[in-house]
């Protein structure tokens, strides 16, 4: 499925990297897009919305 996100916190591209790298932690396959100035998020996830909501959230960057 496509997740379409709103993440305040994402600023920069470390941030960025930082939740690609939370998201594919529990989806190595997912696809993720985010861009700072937007602060959208897309995702393509075999995951559950739930699932990646939580694990950004525990990565410090909970969606709006
Ligand atoms: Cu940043």
């Amino acid at each position: 499925m496509t997740l379409t996100l709103k993440v305040p916190d994402i600023a920069c591209s470390a941030c960025v990297s930082a939740v690609t790298d939370a998201i594919t932690s529990v989806d190595s396959s997912a696809t993720v897009e985010a861009d700072p100035k937007t602060k959208i998020v897309n995702v393509q996830t075999q995951q559950s919305e739930d699932k990646i909501k939580q694990v950004l959230a525990d990565a410090g960057y909970p969606p709006a």
